[in-house]
């Protein structure tokens, strides 16, 4: 399976990984796509929008204390496993979309959440930023100011933060080999990143069951869940 890119692997200075819901869900954490992307028969996509928030703030907190709980009871499974061990043979970087903070607790040193992390939160007026690891008492929290407290991820429509984008596209630019790992690519501009690494003649796999828009642009194609697939990724620097 691995043959036409073993040698590309085994010579990379950097692999950059670019993972979205697919590498979390044998971790127990629903993807965005099909029944999994409804909550309440909302749409996700449609309740992590600034909008959402501000029509019902107490509704997309439950949502999200829903998620974190959820998350906060998941382990990391064998492919993000499979990503943190890769850093005793070879420089690499996680860009992520999700924010699970999974990778982070599978060991992974550097990584980059471009949609921001659950465990998060900041206040909607000042500049108060904080963690959260424990239920809310009262939903929607609020600031010492006194104005709400909102989850600290980018929602729809919402712009990337900025430092976090422009080191995600230098990496993306970069790296001698892009490992694309569970996501649809449906979400801009995080799906632009494999571009990037395609424009400096970069490597490009990707794992995943199911075709993505960006299939026909991969030197190799892996129709196979995560947690099969990337442990066989450390066995070739072994
Ligand atoms: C922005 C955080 C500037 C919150 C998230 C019209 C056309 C094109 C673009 C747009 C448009 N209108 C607006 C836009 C821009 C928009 C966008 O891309 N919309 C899409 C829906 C069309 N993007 C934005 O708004 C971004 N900001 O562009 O700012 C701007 C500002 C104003 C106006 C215009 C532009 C902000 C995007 C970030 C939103 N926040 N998350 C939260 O999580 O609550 S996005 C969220 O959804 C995730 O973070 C992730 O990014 C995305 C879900 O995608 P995936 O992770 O790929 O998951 P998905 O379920 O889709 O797929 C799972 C895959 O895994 C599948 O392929 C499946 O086959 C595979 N899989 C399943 N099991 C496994 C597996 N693979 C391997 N192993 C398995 N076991
Ligand atoms: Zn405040």
């Amino acid at each position: 399976m691995f043959e036409s890119v073993t040698k590309k692997l085994r010579d990379a200075r950097k692999i950059v990984f670019v993972t979205g819901a697919g590498i979390s869900h044998e971790s127990g954490i629903p993807t965005f796509r099909g029944k999994d992307g409804l909550w309440r028969n909302y749409d996700a996509m449609k309740l992590a929008t600034v909008n959402a928030f501000y029509d019902n703030p107490k509704l997309v907190w439950e949502w999200y204390n829903e998620r974190r709980k959820n998350i906060l009871y998941a382990e990391p499974n064998l492919g993000h496993k499979a990503i943190s061990e890769l850093e005793k043979y070879v420089k690499v970087i996680v860009l992520t979309q999700n924010i699970d903070g999974l990778h982070q607790r599978a060991g992974s040193t550097e990584v980059l959440e471009l949609h921001g992390s659950i465990v998060k939160i900041k206040c909607t007026v000042c500049d108060f930023k904080s963690e959260i690891l424990t239920e809310f008492t009262q939903i929607p929290p609020l600031c010492k100011c006194g104005n709400v407290l909102r989850p600290d991820v980018v929602w729809f429509g919402e712009s990337l933060p900025q430092e976090i984008w422009q080191q995600a596209v230098t990496h993306a630019s970069k790296c001698d080999v892009m490992i694309v790992v569970g996501t649809s690519l449906a979400v801009s501009p995080a799906n632009t990143l494999p571009i990037y690494a395609k424009q400096n003649n970069a490597t490009l796999i990707e794992i995943n069951p199911e075709e993505t828009i960006m299939s026909s642009d991969m030197n190799l194609s892996i129709r196979s869940p995560s947690v099969v697939a990337l442990p066989k990724f450390v066995s070739i620097f072994k």
